[in-house]
């Protein structure tokens, strides 16, 4: 039987509905982000790079995207016969009775065939919808020094945010001696990122155990609490560097605008460190003479004939003459015609934008003439639309 020392299991199930219409019809880990990539590119980018040659994908939620885009894996170097990417089926037990994965640590209960199979020492648990970059390979010498039955990676948050995670007390080398998820009132800011490493004969072990109490077993709620009341050993791994959910409209917005910064706090240009994306081949963007782009990124096959400030843009975007688009994220092959103005907005893909729009309020706007009034709003439109010639929206 093969073996492999790691592999990586990826929940990608979650519908992300904080999210809105941008995942109306897709999974949250396919939306689009930073022009030429989707959420999912960067656990599965972070995965090759650390080593971390076998992913099983676990997709529940509108997969068809999410199926296209990563395909046999070929981008990330995922496609070998020995490992490679899997998307595991969203109910296994056929038939009629269909069953949903309902809780996290239940949706890899479901899959211990597909991971017993691969004969691993450790099993890594990654999320799909965050963005960062981190070498796993790292975390797994951390878990392997410790000794340790479980590894979390951590990071401190704000204290006003510490009840949307789960929220550990570790002693000063670390480990961990209490956990609670989502605390109304937390005892800590020392917050789970959801990445885990277990080592499978424990996480295997509990997970059959748990499933006979909880039919939905989440780890945060149950296994993790499960493991620790056993006295089993856990560590906190602490990580240095960018990690954003971009789980809510604005945390999606933000994270976009932070690439195009001189200095981005996340930085896509690390030659060492690539995230790869399934891309089609597109010709090099045309930017027309009386085309302005400023401090924006624009992707491959678009067509610029208005002014972008401040953008990001996916492949395939057409700016029509006279147009105005400024802090905003306009998503693959969408077509924005003449005269519009657009602030403050993302447009998701395959969208239509007539002549003479006037589209989002633009930060200025309120806070000149009402100066007691912090405008933050952002309009979303979602993919495939319509918004007819000299909307005002
Ligand atoms: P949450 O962010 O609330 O908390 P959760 O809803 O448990 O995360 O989902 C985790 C990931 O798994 C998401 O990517 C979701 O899409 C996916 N997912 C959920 N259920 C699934 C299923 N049945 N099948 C496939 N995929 C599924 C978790 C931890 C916290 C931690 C935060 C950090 O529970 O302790 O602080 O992540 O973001
Ligand atoms: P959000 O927090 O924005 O609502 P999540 O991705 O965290 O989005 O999803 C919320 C929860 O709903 C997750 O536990 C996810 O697995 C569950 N969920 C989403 N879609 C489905 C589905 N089709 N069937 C069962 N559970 C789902």
């Amino acid at each position: 039987m093969r073996k492999k020392e790691m592999i990586a299991m990826l929940l990608a199930g979650g519908q992300g509905s904080r999210l809105g219409v941008l995942t109306r019809k897709v999974a949250k880990p396919a939306v689009a982000y930073g022009g030429k990539f989707r959420i999912i590119d960067f656990p599965l980018s972070n995965c090759i790079n650390s080593g971390v040659d076998t992913v099983g994908v676990l997709t529940q939620y509108q997969p068809l995207q999410l199926n296209q885009h990563i395909g046999i894996g070929i981008p990330w170097d995922l496609d070998k016969k020995n490992g490679g990417v899997t998307i595991l089926a969203p109910h296994v037990k056929g038939g009629d009775s269909g069953e949903w994965f309902m809780g996290t640590a239940n949706a890899i209960y479901q899959n211990i065939d597909y991971i017993d199979s691969n004969n691993p020492e450790y099993v890594l648990i990654l999320s799909g919808d965050h963005i960062y970059k981190m070498d796993y390979s790292k975390m797994l010498a951390f878990h392997k020094e410790k000794g340790a039955a479980a590894t979390i990676a951590v990071l401190e948050v704000p204290f006003e945010e510490a009840s949307r995670f789960g929220i550990m007390n570790t002693k000063e080398d670390d480990s961990i001696y209490e956990f609670e998820e989502k605390p109304a009132n937390p005892k800590s800011n020392l917050a789970s990122m959801g990445i885990y490493i277990f080592t499978w004969s424990r996480l295997r072990e509990a997970l059959v155990e748990d499933r006979t109490v909880h039919p939905d077993s989440d780890f945060g709620m149950h296994i993790i609490p499960k493991m620790l009341d056993e006295g089993q050993i856990m560590y906190a791994y602490r990580f240095k560097g960018y990690w954003k959910d971009v789980g809510t409209i604005e945390s999606y917005w933000e994270s976009n605008m932070e690439l195009i910064k001189a200095l981005p706090a996340f930085n896509l240009y690390e030659d060492f460190w690539k995230i790869y994306t399934n891309a089609d081949h597109q010709p090099p963007t045309y930017t027309a003479p009386e085309a302005v782009v400023k401090e924006s990124l624009v992707t491959d096959g678009s067509e610029i004939y208005g002014q972008v400030y401040h953008s990001v843009l996916g492949a395939q975007v057409i700016i029509g003459k006279g147009t105005i688009v400024r802090d905003s994220i306009i998503m693959g092959k969408t077509f924005i015609g003449e005269n519009a103005v657009l602030e403050r907005c993302i447009v998701d893909e395959d969208c239509v934008v007539g002549n003479g729009v006037h589209m989002g309020v633009g930060e200025n706007v309120p806070n000149e003439t009402k100066p007691n009034i912090y405008n933050t709003g952002i309009t979303v439109i979602g993919s495939h639309s319509k918004v007819p010639d000299g909307i005002t929206i």
